[in-house]
Formats: structure tokens, C-alpha cells, sequence
């Protein structure tokens, strides 16, 4: 029965602008400044946030409660559709700085004046998993750019892999369809070691090139900030004069490259599922602010013609050596967003927004993308009114006669919303501008009009080849190591020996070795080729990202796991060693709140050992004392922090007592990647070895099982 004590209906008066109500409806002050007072989406203020309006304390809420049910309604709208592709992403603001004025190339304005700086926005992203899911997924990461010019908005809309699996957009929902979970069961989840996967793409040979690809450490980066990225398609820069030439976009890390090793990526979508993201924006915080280099590949039309395959065909790449990349500016990420949804998941991107001075080509990948980002916006944010929202606005000015729809926020005003007409130029309205107007490049054209592919387009394993013989000797094995890795998790035979009949078209060795890896009782033929490998192709050194890794370990972590008793010596040389070199150090220990050193300092833990494993680290140190090691020796995920550091090539510092630790985690043999420490001034050494990024001659020992 409900009771209806005076007692129990505790006063609901709207509460002081600096006091807070508790679930009992007791009040606490708040400690310094005004709090404003809580309100509905209507601006009245709310006397109670905790308690629903019951017919009396233990009666049933009544349906009049307006402020429950605008709460409740809102919460329930809170998620839009996410991306099909690229649900997974994490964005950053900064801006774009010019080198040099590219007036005689293009006409584009933010290409004009040397030292010009155009604000910009850059969603990173993966593209099979959901919103949800890990960021050491084995996947290609989109790298879009967003330019705000002063001519409007310009969306480089790239990946971090300079060619694609498809060369025609009518198979992109196919490829998409057999990438993610598979559609009966609904996994896997954000990784393409699965059947339909490698169904769809040992039957596509175009995709071989982008296999070999996505089958190297390339889909596994160590950091957003430590991958290149690519516009991948061939577009075009129109300068005054209307002349056109080719154009291949290429986005440097001025940290160099690194990826980690795949049992790493494996063991860190569990240690931390958002370590990509977590790594952007602790460096932005910290002022370690990220940056790239755009480098450009221009050529003309005589030139394109010399190739042996189509600059339209975007399972093609223009290697450096060819034809050079010329650096024209950076791209600095200086500013974290102040809110997720309205600026990472609201961005829309589209490759079809650009400015005069840039144009498309015939790409027959990028004219299908050039229907689809627009369409998937609709869906996506609701209406066509995506543009009014602050990151999608152009930041220059900008007036047009489209209005109304849903959620239509920047309207004009007055009486003209349609042209030509007879208003005059103050009421009438923008008119188009003859000079400065976008104007397409006037390319001539003919032909029957028909589904077809042009023959430049028919070479699908060349370039495969070209690739993975531009890898070093390790990442040679890792690509035979992921293939083999991906194509365990195949259940159906035949499917397997058809990935491998194309392998056999583009390195009999690489075939051999995955062959081995999955026992196949046979070798396949070789794959049907509509044109014959070029076995003379020159390896591109540019293509490897050990041969394009870091100079320095600027920018990097080192994980020191230490416990009471440790000398300090140890610890402040091997802290300043690193700080010197601009990297970061992190101090795991057997609780989070720290340890004592020899003589009495404090040194706070950033981790405890159990959440802070090796993996977090490029390189890691293990400093502790006779005493200190044995709590270490008993501790599970201690010796998995010397393990997994060994099994995954890491540098390793230590000081003598760590020793026995070692013994007890099964590491027997101290190779060339440890490093003694017995003062403070030999982490010079270890910080020096640490450029290196790992001690990759350990690696085969440490993986029997390999290909
Ligand atoms: Fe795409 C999103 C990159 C081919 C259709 N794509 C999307 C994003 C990136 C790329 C980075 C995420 C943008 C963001 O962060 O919001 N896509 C590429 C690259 C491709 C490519 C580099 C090949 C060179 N895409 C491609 C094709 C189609 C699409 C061939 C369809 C014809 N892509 C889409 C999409 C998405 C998208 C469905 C999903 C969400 C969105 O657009 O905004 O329209």
C-alpha cells in the first residue's frame, strides 16, 4: 500500500544556483563559483533531477512528468546510424601551412602564398569494425582531411595505402558486404580473417596488389601519428591558365613510420582497445603536437602515357622513384575536438568537395565515390543540412539560394531565393562569378557507351610483386606470417589454395612459404593472369616501412617497471636520456601508487603491472632490487611484461637484480637487443639503440612456429 507520510515527501523547491540536490533530495553546497542552475531543452529550470513524479513515494510515476519525458525522449535519439565504412574513427583540428606558392600549377587559393595557414580537421578511422570495436584491428586506417579554404571546403578523403582492392565503385558494396561480420551469424567483428573475406578476394585479382598491402605491417600502426596517407586516386590541379596536370597526394609523418608486430596488436585490443585514439590525444594534450608533410607527384599527360598501366586505375601506385614527390607544406593536428558526437561523428566527408584549381579524372573508383558520400550523409545526419553544422560549414563566406529542410539553422533573409532575377544587388541575392567559379577542365570525349574495363587496367599482379619485393627480409616474413595467420581462420580448403594460386603469380617463394604455414597437402596451378607478372619491375625502397622508420625515438614511450628499493640513479639517468631525446617514460609498478627508491624518493606508478603490460610500450626497462624482484618473480603479469617485450623484438633495459626475473619469465638468452644499466649515465646507449625501434634479429628465434 502506498504510504503518503508527510515525512518521506522530502521538500523538491528549486534548489539555491550553488547548492546540489542528492538522491534523498538532501542538498550539498559546492565548492567555489556559480553553477547554473539546471534546465529543460526549454529553459525551465529543474527543481529535482533524481526522482521521477509518483502518485506518493512508492506510487507509480505519472505520465504529466514533462521534464522525465523530454529527458528520457532525448536519450533515446541520442545515437545516429554509424558509418558503413569507417565507423570507427578519432579526429583531431589543426591546420595546413604552404612551403611554397604553387600559382603556376594551380590555381587553388590556399596554393597561392608561401606561409599561408588554412584551418583543418583529420578523421582517422578503421573500415570494417563497428563503432565499438578494438583499434589494433588488422585494417586499412582512412586519413581524411578536411582543408577549410578560403574557397571552400576541400576533403582529401584518403586511406593510409596508396592503392585500392577494386578499380570499379559498382563492386564496393560487394567488397564491404564480404569484409565485415558475415551477415547469418554476425562475426567476426572487425577483422577480415574469415572465409567470405578471402572468398571474395581470391576471386578478384585486381585486389591482389592491395593484399599484399593490407597483409603488411601497414594495417597494424604503432600510431596515428607514425602512418602515411594517400589520396590515392590520380586527380588533377588546373592552374590560370587552365592548363591541367596529374596529381598523387602524400601525407608524411614527420615522426617516421612504425607499426607493431601482430601477436602484439592481438594481445593490445584487450590491454587497450582504444590505444590509437588514447595516443592522439595524449600527444595533442601534452603539446607533442602530430605532424605531416603533403608531398605531391605531379606529371602530364605524356608522361601518364609512358606507364604501363592506367594512372586512372586506383589498384595502381606511381612509386617515388619514378616520379618524385615534391613537399609543398604540412598539416599540424594542434587541437583536441571539445566534443566527440558534434565534431568526430558529425564530420562529413566527401571527395567531390573541391575548390577551383583542383579537379577530378576519369577514375571510374572515384566518379562512383563522388555519388556516394553525399548519399550517405542523408542517411547518416538526417537531412540535407549536414553543412549547417559547425565542422561541416565552410569557414569562408558563402551565400546560395538552398533553404529549409530539416534542421535548418543558417537561413537567409529577404525576399530573393531564386535566380535570375530582377531584385537588383543589394536584394537579389549572389550571383556566379565567371572569374573565380569552379570550372571543370574541359577534357574532350567520346566513346560507345557501354560496362567495360580498359585494357591498361588488365595487369593485376606487377605491382603485387613490385611491393613485396621492396619489403625488408622481416617484412617479407610478416606479410607471409599474416597471410598465413588470416587464411588459418579460413575453414574451407579450397579457398585457401585458391589465395595461394595467386601468390604463385607474384613470388613463388612467398607461395611456398604460406603453403607450408597451412600444410596444404598440394600446391595449386597458378592463378588464370589476363596478362603475364613483369618480373622486372625494380624493388622501391619507399614502399618499406622499416627502410622509412623513425631517425629518433622523439615521440615514443618507454614502460619502466620498477619496484622499493630501486637506485634512483638508474631511474633519473634513464629519464633524462629519454626526455632528451623528446620520448616519454612510464613507471609500471606492483601498485599504481608508487615505490620507494634507495634512498627514500618517491617515484609515482602511472600503471599497475597487471593493467600496464608491456605492449603499451615501444621499449621498455625493468629496474628493481634484490628485494623488490621477488615480488616481481611471483607476479604473472610481470613475467608476461618480460615475455611479451622479448617476443616482440622490444630493447630491453634492465639493471642486475632484474636478472632472476628474466629466469623466472623464461628468457634465457640476453641478445644484442638488452641493455645493462649500472649508472645512470649507460641509458645514453639504450636510448640510442631505441631509434631503432625494435631488435628485429631476435624475432625468427622467437617465433618457431612462423612461416
Ligand atoms: Fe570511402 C567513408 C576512404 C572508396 C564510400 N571512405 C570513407 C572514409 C574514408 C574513406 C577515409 C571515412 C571518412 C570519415 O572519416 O568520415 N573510400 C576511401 C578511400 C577509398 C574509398 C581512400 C578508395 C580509394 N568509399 C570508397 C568507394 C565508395 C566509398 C569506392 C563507394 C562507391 N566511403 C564511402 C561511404 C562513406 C565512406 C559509404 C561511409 C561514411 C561516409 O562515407 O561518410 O560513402
Amino acid at each position: 500500500m502506498a504510504t503518503s507520510k508527510a515525512s518521506e515527501l522530502k521538500d523538491t523547491a528549486f534548489a539555491d544556483q550553488k547548492v546540489l540536490r542528492g538522491t534523498g533530495g538532501e542538498t550539498h553546497q559546492v565548492a567555489g563559483g556559480d553553477v547554473k542552475p539546471l534546465t529543460t531543452q526549454q529553459g525551465m529550470p529543474v527543481s529535482d533531477d533524481q526522482n521521477s513524479l509518483k502518485a506518493g513515494a512508492r506510487g507509480p510515476t505519472l505520465l504529466e512528468d514533462q521534464h522525465f519525458r523530454e529527458k528520457m525522449f532525448h536519450f533515446d535519439h541520442e545515437r545516429i546510424p554509424e558509418r558503413i565504412v569507417h565507423a570507427r574513427g578519432y579526429g583531431a583540428h589543426g591546420f595546413f601551412e604552404t612551403y611554397e606558392s604553387l600559382s603556376d600549377i594551380t590555381s587553388a587559393d590556399i596554393f597561392q602564398r608561401a606561409g599561408e595557414k588554412t584551418d583543418a580537421f583529420v578523421r582517422f578511422s578503421t573500415v570494417a569494425g563497428n563503432k565499438g570495436s578494438a583499434d589494433l584491428a588488422r585494417d586499412v586506417r582512412g586519413f581524411a582531411v578536411k582543408l577549410y579554404t578560403k574557397e571552400g571546403n576541400w576533403d582529401i578523403v584518403g586511406n593510409n595505402i596508396p592503392v585500392f582492392f577494386i578499380q570499379d565503385a559498382m563492386k564496393f558494396p560487394d567488397l564491404i558486404h564480404a569484409a565485415k561480420q558475415e551477415p547469418d551469424r554476425g562475426f567476426p567483428q572487425a577483422q577480415t580473417a574469415h572465409d567470405n573475406f578471402w572468398d571474395f578476394m581470391s576471386l578478384m585479382p585486381e585486389a591482389m596488389h592491395m593484399v599484399m598491402w593490407i597483409m603488411s605491417d601497414r594495417t597494424i600502426p604503432r600510431s596515428l601519428r607514425f602512418m602515411e596517407g594517400f589520396g590515392v586516386h590520380t586527380f588533377r590541379m588546373i592552374n590560370a591558365e587552365g592548363k591541367s596536370t596529374y596529381v598523387k597526394f602524400h601525407w608524411k609523418p614527420k615522426l617516421g613510420m612504425q607499426s607493431v608486430v601482430w601477436n602484439e596488436a592481438l594481445k593490445l585490443n584487450g590491454a587497450d582497445p582504444d590505444f590509437h585514439r588514447r595516443d592522439l590525444w595524449d600527444a595533442i594534450q601534452m603539446g607533442d603536437y602530430p605532424e605531416w608533410e603533403l608531398g605531391l607527384q605531379l606529371f602530364d599527360d605524356d608522361f601518364a602515357d609512358k606507364f604501363d598501366f592506367d594512372v586512372l586505375d586506383a589498384t595502381k601506385l606511381i612509386p617515388e622513384e619514378d616520379v618524385p614527390i615534391r613537399t609543398v607544406g604540412r598539416l599540424v593536428l594542434d587541437r583536441c575536438v571539445d566534443n566527440f558526437f558534434a565534431e568526430t561523428e558529425q564530420v562529413a566527408f566527401h571527395t567531390a568537395n573541391i575548390v577551383p584549381g583542383i579537379d577530378f579524372t576519369n577514375d571510374p573508383l572515384l566518379q562512383g565515390r563522388n555519388f556516394s558520400y553525399l548519399d550517405t550523409q542523408l542517411k547518416r545526419l538526417g537531412g540535407p543540412n549536414f553543412s549547417h553544422l559547425p565542422i561541416n560549414a565552410p569557414r569562408c563566406p558563402f551565400h546560395h539560394f538552398q533553404q529549409d529542410g530539416h534542421m535548418a539553422f543558417t537561413n537567409p533573409k529577404g525576399r530573393a531565393n531564386y535566380e535570375p532575377n530582377s531584385w537588383g544587388p543589394e536584394e537579389g541575392g549572389p550571383r556566379e562569378d565567371p572569374e573565380r567559379g569552379f570550372r571543370s577542365h574541359p577534357e574532350p570525349m567520346e566513346g560507345e557507351k557501354r560496362r567495360v574495363r580498359a585494357e591498361l587496367f588488365a595487369d593485376h599482379y606487377s605491382q603485387a610483386r613490385q611491393f613485396y619485393i621492396s619489403q625488408t627480409e622481416t617484412e617479407q616474413r610478416h606479410i607471409a606470417d599474416a597471410l598465413i595467420f588470416e587464411l588459418s581462420k579460413v575453414e574451407t580448403p579450397a579457398i585457401r589454395a585458391r589465395v595461394v594460386s595467386h601468390l604463385l603469380n607474384i613470388d613463388e617463394d612467398l607461395a611456398k612459404k604460406v603453403a607450408g604455414g597451412l600444410r596444404l597437402k598440394e600446391m595449386p596451378a597458378p592463378a588464370d593472369a589476363a596478362k603475364p607478372t613483369k618480373t622486372d619491375l625494380k624493388a622501391s625502397p619507399k614502399l618499406s616501412i622499416l627502410l622509412n622508420g623513425p631517425d629518433s625515438f622523439k615521440g615514443r614511450k618507454v614502460g619502466c617497471l620498477v619496484t622499493d628499493g630501486v637506485d634512483i640513479d638508474l631511474v633519473k639517468g634513464l629519464k633524462q636520456a629519454l626526455e632528451a631525446e623528446g620520448a616519454l617514460i612510464e613507471f609500471v609498478a606492483p601498485e599504481v601508487g608508487g615505490v620507494e627508491a634507495s634512498d627514500g624518493t618517491w617515484i609515482e606508478a602511472q600503471q599497475k603491472v597487471n593493467g600496464g603490460p608491456s605492449l603499451l610500450y615501444d621499449a621498455v626497462a625493468i629496474l628493481t632490487s634484490a628485494e623488490g624482484v621477488q615480488t616481481l618473480e611471483n607476479e604473472a603479469t610481470a613475467k608476461d611484461f618480460v615475455s611479451d617485450a622479448f617476443a616482440h623484438a622490444k630493447f630491453i633495459a634492465y639493471n642486475k637484480p632484474a636478472t632472476s626475473l628474466f629466469d623466472r619469465a623464461g628468457v634465457d638468452e640476453l641478445d644484442g637487443g638488452f641493455f645493462a644499466l649500472t649508472s645512470g649515465s649507460d641509458a645514453k646507449g639504450f636510448v640510442e639503440a631505441c631509434r631503432g625501434v625494435r631488435f628485429w634479429e631476435r624475432e625468427p628465434k622467437a617465433h618457431a612456429a612462423s612461416a
